[in-house]
């Protein structure tokens, strides 16, 4: 108890102390307790989880963060890692969970729990819905570890884990581990995994979108990490890797909202040699410069949710970042600079008719969109929009709110008829006549590939599949 109370007086005194006295509290267990981190796999029958998935840069943090006190394996099923029949080895068993992957978590979580371990759920899934994901675990994690790490860590140790951890503090990227490989690399399946590396360099996007999970759970915020340590970081993956030109995915939300640190960053990227994407809203890439600054550091595509082409679609979901007047020019500042687009369109919102298919294949093929990514608009458990939607939703299986189910009747189109136009207009971005008209004389690189899965993806489609 004296433990206990000690911490409690030093988590105000910084975070250095804190885990100074984690550490003298581990010191003096009897036994390392012992973690086991999965990764589940979903059980949708769609693409979202199958073909090279990355590497889970959130259980990486997990499994760093926690190996500071304890022992640490990672499994990701995902990528064929078996999962234990026996969790009696395991202290503590710690998954990750989005609602699309959850009910396998779930699943996994009552058995290990049924074999003794303490289990703790974290990911947007069990921070959305916390009283439901406590049914099946110990411990169920908000928004992200390092803000609660103090007072979890100690409870492991202590035995006496509580049943929700929430912090009131965000707390600053600077802080936050390294994240290391080691975990990941240690599975005979590792070279499952797609060779773009996630790394992470801001967290938060003010835009407020009211079908997204971030304003949600981080309100308002935008964090950054200091430049010096996401180049270490690069650095750090470079000799890992035994090669400067390395892919590297950035898992921000929102990577250029503070265009001063974007700048900086750029700036200490150029020379590097790595290629990496990145989501933006598109109105930081009407800014001079922006596309160009990225380019000159090895920007090979940027993620951009044009959403709809509907302005009243638009102003229904809140994004006050997407101006129609500027869709354009913004496709033109950056194709110019040879970063290709990977282009999110959702349908099935009430404003959407069967012309608005036409509209966005129109969109797509004059403007050239080298990677267009198709979603069932999904009202996800948590967000603003599900509680608008509640009443309208055709059903609560978490398994099918992957973006490829229709979740509720449209007001000016059958389900039938989204769901047919949807696949259309997949078979018709992905024809090989399409793919050559948006792609021909772009780089010869992943975009590519990518085009070609969508394509034999496409042909697979059947309506069944989105009921
Ligand atoms: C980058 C990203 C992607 C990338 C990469 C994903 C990847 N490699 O994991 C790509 C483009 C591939 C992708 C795809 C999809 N995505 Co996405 N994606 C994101 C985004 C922007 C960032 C995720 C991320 O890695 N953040 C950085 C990490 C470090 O932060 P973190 O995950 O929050 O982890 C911290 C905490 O949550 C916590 N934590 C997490 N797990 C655990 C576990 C334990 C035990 C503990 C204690 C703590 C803990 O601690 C972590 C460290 O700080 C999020 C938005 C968001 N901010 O979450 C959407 C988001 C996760 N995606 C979403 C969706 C819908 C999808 C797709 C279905 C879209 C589609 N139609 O293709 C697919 C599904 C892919 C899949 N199989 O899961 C939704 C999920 C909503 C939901 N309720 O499930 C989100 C939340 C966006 C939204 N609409 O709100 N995505
Ligand atoms: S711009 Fe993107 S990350 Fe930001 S709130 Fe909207 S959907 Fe979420």
């Amino acid at each position: 108890m004296s433990n206990h109370s000690a911490l409690q007086v030093n988590s105000i005194n910084g975070f250095d102390q804190q885990a100074e006295m984690l550490q003298e509290l581990a010191s003096k267990q009897t036994h390392r307790k012992k973690w086991l981190v999965i990764q589940p796999k979903s059980l949708t029958n769609l693409r979202a989880d199958s073909g090279h998935v990355s590497i889970p840069l959130n259980l990486m943090m997990v499994c760093t963060l926690a190996s500071t006190l304890f022992d640490v394996e990672f499994i990701d099923e995902r990528i064929g890692d078996p999962v234990p029949e026996d969790f009696s080895g395991y202290d503590v068993v710690a998954f990750t969970a989005r609602t699309l992957n959850v009910k396998k978590a779930y699943k996994i979580g009552n058995l290990a729990k049924s074999h003794g371990a303490k289990v703790i759920f974290g990911g947007v899934h069990p921070t959305m819905m916390p009283d439901e994901a406590r049914n099946y675990c110990t411990t169920v994690v908000y928004g992200e570890l390092e803000s609660v790490w103090t007072d979890l860590a100690r409870d492991v140790l202590l035995d006496e884990m509580k049943p929700f951890y929430k912090s009131g503090k965000l707390e600053q990227m600077d802080h936050m581990h390294r994240p290391e490989f080691k975990f990941a690399e240690k599975s005979k399946n590792f070279k499952k995994y797609s060779n773009l590396v996630p790394i992470l360099a801001t967290k938060g996007c003010p835009v407020g979108c009211n079908f997204c999970t971030t304003p949600t759970i981080y309100g308002k915020s935008f964090r950054m990490r200091e430049v010096d340590l996401v180049i270490d970081e690069i650095k750090y993956h470079q000799n890992r890797l035994g090669k400067e030109n390395v892919n590297f995915s950035f898992m921000d939300d929102n990577i250029c909202f503070k265009p001063k640190f974007f700048n900086d960053l750029m700036e200490a990227m150029t020379g590097l040699g790595v290629h990496w994407n990145a989501n933006i809203s598109m109105n930081f890439l009407v800014r001079p410069g922006v596309p160009e600054l990225a380019a000159q550091s090895g920007c090979d595509m940027f993620s951009i949710g044009f959403e709809s082409l509907d302005p009243d679609t638009i102003k229904q979901v809140h994004k006050g970042s997407n101006f129609h007047s500027q869709y354009d020019e913004v496709i033109k500042n950056v194709q110019k600079n040879n970063i290709a687009i990977q282009g999110y369109f959702m349908f099935g919102f009430d404003t959407d008719k069967e012309t608005s298919f036409q509209a966005t294949y129109d969109f797509i093929m004059d403007n050239h969109i080298e990677f267009p990514v198709f979603a069932l608009a999904t009202p996800f458990p948590g967000t603003p929009w599900y509680d608008e939607m509640k009443t309208r939703i055709r059903h609560f299986d978490w398994d099918r709110y992957d973006t490829f189910h229709y979740m509720y009747e449209p007001k000016k189109m059958s389900g039938e008829k989204l769901v047919e136009n949807f696949i259309k207009i997949h078979r018709e971005v992905y024809s090989w006549k399409s793919i050559y008209h948006r792609m021909k004389g772009k780089p010869l690189n992943w975009v590519w590939f990518v085009n070609v899965a969508m394509h034999f993806f496409s042909k697979r489609m059947k309506p069944e599949m989105f009921a």
